[in-house]
């Protein structure tokens, strides 16, 4: 090819990319709709993340990005532990997911799972709005997911139908439902109950059936979903471990929209993640707590751990910690511990 001939194809070829976003061209690449997963629906504060997130992006990108939600993980089946791969694989385009459902996959996640390590929201916040926050998001790029933004399922309280749970020896025997890591196997074997791993949809028909005798979830949860209905009487505030939320997009899918398009879906997702976690904290942060006058006044036993309570239980499941913290990094666990201590200060 001559010289002039190179350049002035060149030249066509750079003109016909500038104009065509007006052409419509760029948007060939968009999908007519992205598919966002979630395991709780808009009845619960993590759905009503999702569907903020969604509705600015559909706004400010005059939709271009037609985001639909997927609840009840519904496009893995229910199966939640396999949401993580699912999104890699493009099965998923996008989500708001539990750290505890993808930490099979991504074993730095655990750490939210280590028992009392979190021991108030400042305790949170320092965590993951900080250091440890961003490496862990450096991992789950690496893992081949682009994180961009933590939301919050919130505080894991437990509950029961049989009856008071004051101190770990109330635990013996009791058939708890429990999520998908084994750390949970560990921590409920340790405090002598019988911990039982199944998904969220199994677990409401188990409860139901007396299959099991307890679960641990927010507040929040617990309430959207009514599970006084379902022979929950007895909730036990022990605050034993927090459960962020972290709002990702497969890397296909965002490397096919413009920069422009990137950093809508970016902005967007940090600002419906902060009216998440606002939605989150919503009757726990305020004084005198209101949710939990609220979940009261619907008949449930409510005991709420004082702190020598709350130290046996972190006392007993102390060997699940230090069992755990190298499997999910010695570093890690010490660079949180740190950025707790000084959130203390
Ligand atoms: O299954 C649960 O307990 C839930 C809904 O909280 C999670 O997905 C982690």
């Amino acid at each position: 090819m001559q010289l002039r001939t190179f350049l002035t194809t060149a030249v066509a070829a750079a003109a016909t990319l500038a104009l065509a976003p007006s052409l419509g061209l760029a948007q060939a690449k968009y999908k007519s709709e992205y598919r966002m997963s979630l395991v709780l629906g808009t009845a619960f504060p993590w759905g009503k993340g999702g569907e903020i997130w969604a509705d600015k992006v559909r706004e400010r990108t005059q939709g271009r990005i037609n985001i639909k939600l997927y609840p009840g993980t519904s496009l893995v089946q229910g199966d939640q532990t396999r949401e993580f791969s699912a999104i890699r694989q493009g099965v998923i385009d996008m989500a708001v997911g539990s750290t505890i459902n993808w930490s099979p996959q991504v074993k730095a996640l655990n750490l939210f799972s280590l028992p009392f390590l979190f021991p108030d929201y400042a305790a949170v916040d320092a965590v993951v709005q900080g250091e440890v926050g961003k490496e862990i998001f450096k991992t789950i790029d690496k893992a081949g997911v682009l994180p961009l933004a933590w939301g919050e399922n919130g505080y894991r309280e437990i509950s029961n139908s049989k009856h008071a749970i004051k101190a770990p020896g109330d635990l013996k025997g009791m058939k708890i439902r429990v999520v998908g890591s084994p750390l949970f196997l560990d921590t409920f074997t340790i405090l002598g109950a019988n911990p039982t791993q199944m998904s969220w949809a199994d677990a409401q028909p188990a409860m139901a059936s007396s299959a099991v005798d307890g679960q641990e979830n927010p507040i929040a949860v617990y309430m959207a979903a009514k599970l006084q209905s379902v022979g929950q009487k007895y909730m036990t505030l022990w605050g034993y471990m927090n459960d962020p939320l972290i709002f990702v997009v497969n890397k296909e899918v965002w490397a096919s929209w413009t920069p422009a398009d990137q950093a809508i879906v970016k902005q967007a997702a940090l600002d419906a993640a902060k009216e998440q976690i606002a939605i989150a904290r919503k009757g726990l942060v305020e004084p005198g707590k209101p949710l939990v006058k609220e979940l009261e006044s619907l008949g449930v036993s409510v005991t709420d751990l004082d702190a020598a309570q709350r130290k046996a239980f972190a006392d007993a499941t102390k060997s699940v910690y230090t069992k755990w913290k190298p499997q999910i990094g010695t570093n890690l666990v010490d660079m949180a511990e740190k950025s707790i201590a000084a959130s203390r200060k």
